[in-house]
């Protein structure tokens, strides 16, 4: 399918806030194809590619991958998924992020899913994730906050700003997160 064809919805959200989990719901009532930008990196590490011990690099210190190559695995599990329909999870991560995204590749998100979340609990959340992830330790997921705070949240109020953010309260349990996120996808007749 040509770009213009093509849907995409941002997820948004801190460190922990439930972005991988509540993508995993959505796919399998919404049809759409899941692509964690942090879960790419991270395949990209494990291949061995030459990127990977810059990307290994950054996640450890929690900062931000040059879009460059994120954008570019973005693209190539687009076309290979043969999908038309994409939730495009942790990225944009900053206003560059963003800009380049869509000056390459022409598409504008259909909307923002915001997991908003107290750092409170997102840390206990990270802390109790016991996946071995490098960057699941306390050094490193006060880094990952800050560049959150710093970063990430103007690429959300710009979204805000042109009315395409979709906010849910991602402090509750996964179930119930889950019925307000179905809530917004779930077209409504008026
Ligand atoms: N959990 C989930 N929902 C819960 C709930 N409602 N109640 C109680 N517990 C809940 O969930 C985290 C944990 O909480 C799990 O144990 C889950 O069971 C539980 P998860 O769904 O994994 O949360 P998520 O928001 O996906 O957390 P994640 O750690 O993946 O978020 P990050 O945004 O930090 O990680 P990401 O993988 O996106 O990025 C990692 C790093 O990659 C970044 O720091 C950065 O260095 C790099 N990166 C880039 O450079 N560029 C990018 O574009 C993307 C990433
Ligand atoms: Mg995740």
């Amino acid at each position: 399918p040509t770009n213009k064809n093509v849907t995409v919805v941002f997820v948004l959200g801190g460190p922990g806030s439930g972005k991988g989990t509540q993508c995993a719901n959505i796919v399998q009532h919404f049809g759409y194809t899941h692509l964690s930008a942090g879960d790419l990196l991270r395949a990209e590490i494990k291949s061995g590619s030459e990127n990977g011990t810059m990307i290994q690099n950054m996640i450890k210190e929690g900062k931000i991958v040059p879009s460059e190559v994120t954008i570019k695995l973005l693209q190539r599990a687009m076309q290979e998924s043969g999908n038309d329909k994409f939730l495009i999870d942790g990225f944009p991560r900053n206003e560059e992020n963003r800009a380049a995204f869509e000056s390459v590749t022409g598409i504008e998100p259909e909307f923002v899913l915001f997991f908003d979340c107290s750092a409170e609990e997102m840390e206990n959340r990270l802390l109790n994730r016991n996946q071995g992830r490098e960057d699941d330790n306390i050094e490193t997921i006060r880094k990952r906050f800050k560049v959150y705070m710093e970063s990430s949240l103007p690429v959300i109020e710009y979204y805000n700003s042109k009315g395409k953010v979709r906010k849910i309260d991602a402090a509750k349990p996964i179930e119930e997160v889950f019925e307000a996120v179905k809530a917004v996808f779930t077209p409504s007749i008026d």
